[in-house]
């Protein structure tokens, strides 16, 4: 019997997609450039499957079933454009090319159109969940050439996660879409791991508390409107004891990796003009904590204020729960602004509600509060912003003065809330009908005669002023709303 797909690639994403497959019923073929992971995984994890190895790719593609379809789940870069070339040869016109990995979305949107041109399929998809997820149901978030997708979608929806019967996968759009959706996924990660460990910082270099505090609290958090994996495995990390019995948390080095996703965010939101504030604090926090060593001669070089904290803990711990609950609002509304965006500079048909259901099970972001945004873009799918919906207005009301409160504490107490912070200085400005920019422009004009517009006439008439008495009449042309 020919195996309805191939993988290449066995490291942890792809022998658990391969598993959770053969779960499944599918038959799995499968490749690693290393060949004796081939041997290791066929006598080991997937011994008694019906998965079988192939030692090349030609070997690969003559074990699939007409259309073939073959999945890399290999480092993302130039490997998968290395397989594509190596790929193209031996596959027949109509057969499928699946990229799982974390791709760039403008590689994505390249490939999909150069093996358009050579007749073969090609979707580029996001897989989030990490080993657990990829094993036991991911969020999976396809997109590409949609010819493509009749052929994979059985595969895909069975394997995902499901969330009230419905599965976490669904097509998001052209070309790199699926890819992009999964940026932003990641994106949104490092922003709640972001407003998670300030609201821990808060709590134990703030209020003094111990991990087995936090632990109960972070647990109870869970129980309410903050319920998400994240929180949930914050809470478990927290009760983690060493060897020794004492909380490992302590003896972890406070540096942060990162493998580019995030940036990848932050970057494609310059490009369209869209604020992305939280998300890129987020990033900038982990570049700041790996700079480890010049923080240390810092600490002993730039005096801390002498400030303790002297309120009332239950309280204060309330509405540390609350500015992590507007933050996180505040970093989805941003997300999903951008997407906004995206879609229409990319020309991509984005369903939000769908997105949000794709995020509700299997990955990392997985929460109730996605519910919420399902909800929300249901009502209204044209939504500018999330901030404009009933229940997030609400929401956010609700959270208000507690995030004030805990951004102030943090300044007092000389603890650093990035995200918090800048998620407030968003909020607050998205909320505001008249900015500063009126002088900001005066500024540009006066320098560089690049005009204004004024609030006495029609928008698009441009005016310029000789400031000085001295300047020209000319005018710039360069005028950028
Ligand atoms: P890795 O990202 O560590 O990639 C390992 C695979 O790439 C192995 O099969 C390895 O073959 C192959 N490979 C490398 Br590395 N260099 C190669 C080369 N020059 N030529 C051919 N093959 C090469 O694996 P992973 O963590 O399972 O992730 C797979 C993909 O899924 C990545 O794009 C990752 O970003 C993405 N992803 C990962 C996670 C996660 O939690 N780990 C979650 C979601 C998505 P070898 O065995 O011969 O070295």
């Amino acid at each position: 019997m020919q195996a309805d797909i191939g993988l290449i690639g066995l490291a942890v994403m792809g022998q658990n997609l391969v598993l959770n497959m053969n779960d499944h019923g599918f038959k799995v073929v499968v490749h690693n450039r290393s060949t004796n992971k081939i041997d290791d995984f066929l006598n080991g994890p997937a011994r008694g499957t019906d998965v079988v190895g192939a030692y090349s790719l030609e070997e690969l593609v003559n074990k699939l079933e007409s259309p073939r379809k073959v999945m890399l789940m290999v480092k993302a870069g130039e490997v998968v454009d290395h397989y594509i070339e190596k790929l193209i040869p031996l596959l027949d016109a109509g057969d499928i090319i699946i990229d799982g990995g974390n791709s760039l979305f403008t590689d994505t949107n390249r490939r999909t159109i150069y093996l358009a041109e050579k007749n073969i399929r090609f979707i580029g998809t996001g897989v989030s969940g990490g080993e657990e997820g990829a094993r036991h149901g991911p969020s999976i978030m396809p997109g590409g050439n949609k010819e493509a997708w009749p052929y994979v979608k059985p595969i895909f929806q069975k394997i995902a996660a499901q969330v009230d019967g419905e599965p976490c996968c669904h097509w998001v759009g052209e070309n790199g879409a699926g890819h992009y959706v999964k940026m932003i996924h990641n994106g949104i990660e490092y922003g709640d791991m972001q407003v998670i460990c300030e609201a821990y910082h808060l709590m134990s270099q703030g209020l003094g508390l111990e991990p087995d505090e936090m632990q109960g609290i972070f647990s109870e958090w869970n129980k309410g409107a903050l319920s998400s994996y994240l929180i949930e495995i914050t809470a478990n990390i927290l009760g983690y004891k060493d060897e020794d019995g004492a909380p490992l948390i302590n003896k972890i080095l406070d540096t942060a990796g990162q493998k580019g996703t995030g940036k990848w965010t932050g970057m494609n939101a310059l490009e369209l003009g869209i604020p992305l504030t939280l998300i890129a604090e987020s990033v900038f926090a982990r570049c700041l904590s790996a700079q480890k060593d010049e923080r240390v001669v810092a600490a002993e070089i730039l005096p801390k204020p002498a400030v303790k904290f002297t309120g009332d803990k239950q309280t204060i711990i309330g509405a540390i729960h609350d500015a992590l609950h507007a933050s996180k609002i505040i970093s989805y509304a941003q997300g999903f602004s951008l997407m906004r965006e995206a879609a229409k500079e990319y020309q991509w048909n984005l369903n939000y509600g769908e997105i949000a259901l794709m995020w509700r099970g299997g990955c990392i972001i997985r929460s109730q509060f996605l519910n919420d945004i399902k909800k929300a873009y249901d009502k209204q799918p044209d939504l500018k912003n999330l901030l404009l919906d009933d229940f997030f207005v609400d929401a956010i009301s609700q959270a208000d003065a507690g995030w004030r409160k805990t951004v102030v504490q943090g300044i007092e107490l000389a603890i650093p809330t990035p995200a918090f912070g800048s998620a407030l200085s968003y909020y607050d400005g998205y909320r505001t009908a008249r900015l500063p920019a009126n002088l900001l422009q005066a500024q540009r004009d006066y320098f560089g005669a690049h005009t204004y517009e004024r609030i006495d006439r029609p928008r698009g008439e441009f005016f310029h002023t000789d400031w000085t008495g001295h300047g020209g009449k000319t005018a710039s042309s360069t005028y950028n709303v």
